[in-house]
């Protein structure tokens, strides 16, 4: 008997969208990761029940995920086309974070 460790696709849901960048991390602090990702062209979504995006403003080239204000819910960072660094622990709007980088550890590329 030969067991095979690739899955099989049946064992994959679709979540309707198209990424080309994807992160991991607990947004909504039910204990449970939740996906974002970034578009081809760099639009920003992310989804906490694999059936909806949910699009936030902006455009950014690389995104990570971590609790940066300690409250138990995990929080986006990502780099703009120009380096630029940006955080959001709302999901609504994203604050500069002095400095400008060419990549960030953990991101998705
Ligand atoms: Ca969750
Ligand atoms: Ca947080």
């Amino acid at each position: 008997m030969v067991k095979s460790s690739i899955p099989s696709p049946s064992g994959w849901q679709n979540i309707p969208g198209i990424l080309n960048r994807l992160v991991a991390g607990d947004f909504d602090g039910d204990g449970t990761a939740d996906l974002a990702g970034l578009t081809a062209n760099g639009g920003i979504y992310y989804s906490t029940d694999f059936v909806r995006w949910q699009n936030i403003p902006g455009m950014l080239v690389r995104l990570v995920a971590g609790d940066f204000d300690g409250d138990g819910q995990a929080d986006l960072a990502g780099l703009a086309g120009n380096g630029g660094v940006y955080y959001s622990t709302s999901f609504t709007n994203w604050v500069y974070a002095t400095g400008v980088l060419a990549n960030l550890a953990g991101s998705s590329e």
